[in-house]
């Protein structure tokens, strides 16, 4: 059995979404992680798994840990044989890396990482408002040509929209992007992605009342 770490609409939504779309579920333990205590539901400390805290964190069917998104989807991916989630060959899976990355990277660190985060300075917040325009636009004429990042939807669509559920959150206008508007519209109307949501908001309403106390 796996063992998956997350938190509630963190970037480790992406692999709810992927455990969903895969039927893996039955293989799966999930653990809640606390980001601001760094522990886990049952109180052991998720920094002596996982020493940068960070989610998500996969213990593979073969007990081995796993850090970081791009390399724990595509794990996910191929764990159930699914290859249309995350192309095993030929230029898609150069594309699904190129993309994998580009979310990682431009999108989350560059731009969303210091709106999102409470403990941001403005400088911070300035430069990613500065360096989102020119990502967006990219992302938006390419969403434009086509609904998914790939052909069919994959594991790219699964991070993308764990970026883009945090749009919201920071005002941020996808209405300057409408061919991104209309993508995420349209996942979150996907069997795997209101799921995930459904799921996601059941651990967030308990993680937020206690954050209040
Ligand atoms: N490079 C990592 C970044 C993961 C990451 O930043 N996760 C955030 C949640 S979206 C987190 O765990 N933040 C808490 C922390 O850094 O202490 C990946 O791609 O998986």
């Amino acid at each position: 059995m796996m063992e998956l770490y997350v938190s509630p609409f963190a970037c480790s939504f992406a692999a709810r979404v992927a455990i969903s779309e895969t039927g893996l579920g039955y293989d799966v333990r999930w653990r809640s992680v606390d980001l601001g205590t760094h522990r886990l539901d049952d109180g052991q400390d998720y920094l002596a798994i996982h020493p940068l805290g960070q989610v998500p964190a996969l213990l593979t069917r073969e007990r081995r840990l796993l850090t970081e998104n791009l390399a724990i989807l595509l794990y996910i991916a191929d764990a159930a044989r699914t290859p249309s989630l995350a192309p095993r060959d030929g230029h898609a899976r150069y594309e699904l890396l190129q993309w994998l990355s580009f979310i990682g990277s431009e999108l989350h660190m560059r731009v969303f990482k210091a709106l999102v985060s409470s403990t941001s300075n403005e400088g911070a917040r300035e430069a990613a408002w500065a360096a989102a325009p020119k990502r967006l636009n990219y992302l938006n004429s390419h969403l434009s040509r086509s609904g998914h990042l790939l052909q069919e939807f994959s594991v790219a669509d699964a991070a993308l929209i764990a970026i883009l559920n945090w749009a919201r959150h920071i005002r941020m206008d996808l209405g300057r992007y409408p061919a991104i508007r209309s993508y995420y519209q349209c996942q979150l109307r996907r069997p795997s992605v209101a799921r995930a949501i459904a799921e996601e908001m059941k651990l967030f309403a308990p993680a937020a009342a206690a954050s209040n106390k």
